[in-house]
C-alpha cells in the first residue's frame, strides 16, 4: 500500500483519499511550508471541495515519496521522514474535516456531499486532535511497519549463526514436508512480532482517540463506515456472504484434513478438535493452501496447471545464459551479482506477461517509469518491506509496484493482482483526487484477481507456462482444486483478521487477551490451530503484515466474492457460453472496455451503482463463487462421504490438548457429511 498505497499504508491509510488496495494512503497535504491551510471567507461547499482536491493533489507526491523511501530503505532516517510526512498529512486532514463542518446541513451538489463524506474517511488511522498524540501515533505506526519489514529470526551462535527473514521462512513452508522443520520456520517468524505488542496496544488507544474525535465510536466503526451503508449493515453483509460460502469451505477443510492425516499420521495431521495444524498448510497464515499441491492434488497423474516448475526453469535458463556470456572463473561477489541480475530479469519477464494480459484487453502499456522505478526483487544491501504493494506516486502516471518477486506461481499471480491496482490508478487519475479510489476498497482488491480467474489451463498453455492440457473430468477437478486452494481457503481468513481488530478497537478484546482471541477466531472461522501453546507472551497477529501495517482486511474478503461476479460479467460480455470455470476473457476487447468503464468511475458514485453497471446487480453475492466451483463441490462431497467433517473450535487453541485426544462431535460447527 502506498500512495495510494502509500496513502493507505502508512497507517495513514487514508481511506478515502486514496485508499486503494494494497496501496498506501495518500498522505494528504499541507502547504509547502507544512502549515495547515486556512479557509477563505465566504467559500461555498463546492469551492471548498475544489480547494481540498487542489491542495491534496499538490501535497501528495511529497508524502508518497517519503513513504516509498521508508518502505524500500528501512532505516531511522527514512522512518523519521515518513512519520513526519504522515503527521503533516493527518494534521491537514483534521483541518479539512474541521473546515467541512461549516457546511453541515447546507445545500450542495451531490458530488460535493459525496466528496465531504469521503474526506471524513480519508484515513484508516484516524488522527487524534492533540498534536502530541498525533506525533506519537505516526511514530508508532512507522515503527511497527518497519519492525515487520526488518523482521529476522536467528538461530545458533558464532559461526553457526543463521538468520532468516520472512521470504526464507516462507520457502521452508512451501517446500519442506518435514514436520519439525516447518514448525521451526513457523514459530521463528512468529518471534518477530513479540516486541510489537506494547506499541500496538498504544496504537489502538491513539487511533481510537482519533476516531472518537471524529465522532465515531471507535476505529472499527470508522472502518465499517466506508461502504455506502451503515456500519451495522456492512457487518451483516459479511455474515451473509460467509453463510453462502461456508459449506464449500467446510468441504475443502475436511478433504485437506484427511490428506494431511494420510501424510503426517492421525496424531500429527490434525490438532485437537479436528483442526488443521497452523504450520503444515504451506503458508505462514494458512490463507492460501496452494503450496500443498503435492499433498492435495486430486489426480496427480492427470494434467495439472502447475506453473512454478516452468517459472523456475525460465529463471535458471536466464541465469545460465548470463553465465555463458562471459565464461571463466568468477569471484563469489560476481556470482552473487549475476544471480541478482538474473532474478531481476526473470521478475521483469513475469511482469511483462502480466502486462500483456491487460493490454490484450485494450488497456494501455505501463509507462516507462514503471519499469525503471519498480522494486521487483529484494535488494541485497538493506531491509525493505517485501509485502507486495502498488503505488500511485503522483496521480499523474508515476505508477509502480514494490515486491520481492521469486519465480513461483504465488508471486506470478500476485503481479497480476498488483497490476489490477495500477490499472485502477491509471483509469481514475483523471477524476478529482477525492474520487481517486476504488468504488469501495474491495473493488480495488478484486481487479487483478478477476484477471487471475481468467488464467485457465488453456491460457497458461498459450503463454508457454503449462504443457498440453487433457480434456477430462480429472483435469477439471485438478484445475478447480488449484483455484480453490487459493480462493476458497482464503475466505475465512479474509474475515477473521478484522473480526479480531473490530474486537480490539471496540474493547471487547482486551490487550491481556490479544493472543487468546486471535487463536479463538482462527479456530472458529478457519478451523486452524497451533500445534504448540501460544500464550500471551506472543503477539501472533503482528506476524501478519496488515496488522502492523494497519491495512483494513475485510476488503479482501469482499474482493474474493466480487472477483467472481466481475469475472462472470466479463465472460458474459465477451460472448462466452460454456461452464463458468472454463472461461478466459484474455484478448477480448469488449470485456476490456466494460472493465475499463468500471475502473474509470473510481469512487465518484456509490459502489452499488458501479456494480450494477457491470453486473446488472446491486449486491455483493457469492452465487458466482458457488457456480464456478460447482464441479469441485460435487467431487469434494463424494470424497468426504462417510467422514466426520467440521471441527470443534473450542478445543482451546491457545493451549492445545494432545493431538491424540478423542474428538467430540462438533458443536459450534455442525459435523458435515459428504
Ligand atoms: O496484501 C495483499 C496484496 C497487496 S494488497 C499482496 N493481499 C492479501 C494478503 O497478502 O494477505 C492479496 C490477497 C490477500
Ligand atoms: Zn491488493
Amino acid at each position: 500500500m502506498k500512495p495510494v498505497r502509500a496513502l493507505l499504508a502508512l497507517s495513514i491509510t487514508a481511506a478515502a483519499i486514496g485508499l486503494g488496495g494494497c496501496k498506501k494512503e495518500p498522505t494528504p497535504t499541507t502547504t509547502t511550508t507544512g502549515a495547515p491551510t486556512t479557509a477563505p471567507a465566504g467559500e461555498t461547499a463546492d469551492q471548498f471541495i475544489a480547494r481540498v482536491n487542489d491542495e491534496y493533489r499538490k501535497m501528495y507526491p511529497e508524502m508518497t515519496a517519503a513513504q516509498w523511501l521508508s518502505s524500500t530503505y528501512i532505516n531511522d532516517d527514512s522512518q523519521l521522514l515518513s512519520a513526519k510526512a504522515n503527521e503533516r498529512y493527518l494534521a491537514q486532514l483534521n483541518n479539512w474535516i474541521e473546515q467541512a463542518k461549516r457546511f453541515e446541513g447546507q445545500q450542495m451538489s451531490p458530488e460535493t456531499a459525496r466528496a465531504i463524506q469521503l474526506l471524513k474517511l480519508g484515513t484508516a488511522m484516524p488522527p487524534p486532535k492533540d498534536p502530541a498524540k498525533l506525533e506519537e501515533l505516526t511514530k508508532i505506526a512507522t515503527r511497527l511497519e518497519g519492525m515487520y519489514g526488518a523482521g529476522t529470526y536467528c538461530t545458533g551462535e558464532g559461526d553457526a549463526k543463521q538468520c532468516r527473514q520472512l521470504g526464507d521462512l516462507e520457502d521452508v513452508l512451501r517446500t519442506s514436508r518435514d514436520y519439525d522443520e516447518q514448525l521451526q520456520a513457523w514459530q521463528g517468524w512468529h518471534t518477530i512480532s513479540k516486541p510489537m505488542r506494547g506499541d500496538y496496544t498504544r496504537f489502538v488507544e491513539l487511533v481510537n482517540q482519533g476516531a472518537r474525535d471524529m465522532g465515531f465510536a471507535d476505529t472499527g466503526e470508522m472502518w465499517r463506515s466506508g461502504y455506502d451503508m451503515t456500519p451495522a449493515e456492512m457487518a451483516t453483509e459479511t455474515d451473509r456472504l460467509w453463510g453462502q460460502v461456508k459449506p464449500l469451505y467446510e468441504q475443502l477443510h475436511c478433504y485437506a484434513r484427511t490428506r494431511l492425516e494420510a501424510k503426517y499420521g492421525t496424531d500429527r495431521g490434525h490438532v485437537a478438535g479436528n483442526m488443521l495444524p497452523a504450520h503444515l498448510m504451506g503458508n505462514m497464515w494458512q490463507q492460501d493452501w496452494g503450496n500443498l499441491w503435492d499433498i492435495l492434488a486430486p489426480y496427480p497423474n492427470a494434467s495439472v496447471p502447475e506453473i512454478t516448475t516452468a517459472l523456475e526453469s525460465q529463471y535458471r535458463a536466464t541465469h545460465d545464459a548470463m553465465l555463458a556470456k562471459n565464461p571463466g572463473k568468477r569471484a563469489p561477489a560476481e556470482l552473487a551479482q549475476l544471480e541478482q541480475d538474473a532474478r531481476l530479469a526473470s521478475a521483469k519477464l513475469m511482469s511483462e506477461r502480466a502486462q500483456d494480459f491487460y493490454t490484450s484487453l485494450g488497456m494501455q502499456k505501463l509507462p516507462e517509469s514503471y519499469w525503471t522505478h519498480t522494486q521487483f526483487i529484494k535488494p541485497r544491501d538493506r531491509d525493505v518491506v517485501c509485502h507486495a504493494s502498488a503505488w500511485d506516486m503522483n496521480m499523474a502516471g508515476d505508477v509502480r509496484i514494490k515486491m520481492c518477486i521469486k519465480p513461483n506461481e504465488e508471486d506470478f499471480t500476485t503481479i497480476y493482482h498488483e497490476l489490477g491496482h495500477v490499472y485502477y490508478y491509471l483509469a481514475y487519475n483523471k477524476l478529482p483526487p477525492l474520487f481517486q479510489q476504488g468504488a469501495h476498497d474491495g473493488f480495488h482488491e478484486a481487479i487483478g484477481d478477476t484477471i487471475v480467474l481468467s488464467m485457465t489451463p488453456k491460457y497458461l498453455q498459450s503463454i508457454g507456462l503449462a504443457g498440453e492440457q487433457q480434456v477430462s473430468d480429472e483435469a477439471v477437478v485438478n484445475a478447480q482444486m488449484r483455484m480453490a486452494l487459493a480462493k476458497v481457503a482464503f475466505l475465512p481468513f479474509g474475515l477473521m483478521i478484522d473480526r479480531w481488530r473490530w474486537g480490539v478497537f471496540d474493547g471487547s478484546i482486551k490487550p491481556a487477551d490479544y493472543n487468546k482471541a486471535w487463536w479463538e477466531l482462527k479456530a472458529k472461522y478457519q478451523g486452524v490451530a497451533p500445534s504448540t501453546a501460544r500464550g500471551e507472551e506472543f503477539f501472533d497477529a503482528g506476524a501478519k503484515y496488515h496488522v502492523p501495517g494497519n491495512t483494513p482486511y475485510t476488503r479482501y474478503f469482499f474482493a474474493h466474492v466480487l472477483q467472481f461476479q466481475f469475472y462472470k460479467a466479463l465472460c458474459d460480455a465477451s460472448g462466452y457460453k460454456g461452464p463458468l470455470h472454463e472461461c478466459s476473457f484474455y484478448g477480448n476487447k469488449e470485456a476490456g472496455a466494460r472493465f475499463q468503464a468500471m475502473l474509470s468511475k473510481g469512487a465518484s458514485q456509490p459502489w452499488q451503482k458501479t456494480l450494477k453497471e457491470l453486473t446488472g446487480g446491486e449486491q455483493m453475492d457469492a452465487s458466482a463463487v458457488l457456480e464456478y466451483f460447482g464441479p469441485l463441490q460435487t467431487w469434494l462431497k463424494q470424497q468426504n462421504e462417510g467422514k466426520t467433517c467440521g471441527w470443534q473450535a473450542d478445543a482451546t487453541a491457545a493451549a492445545p490438548a494432545p493431538a491424540t485426544a478423542p474428538v467430540e462431535p462438533s458443536k459450534q460447527e455442525a459435523p458435515k457429511q459428504g
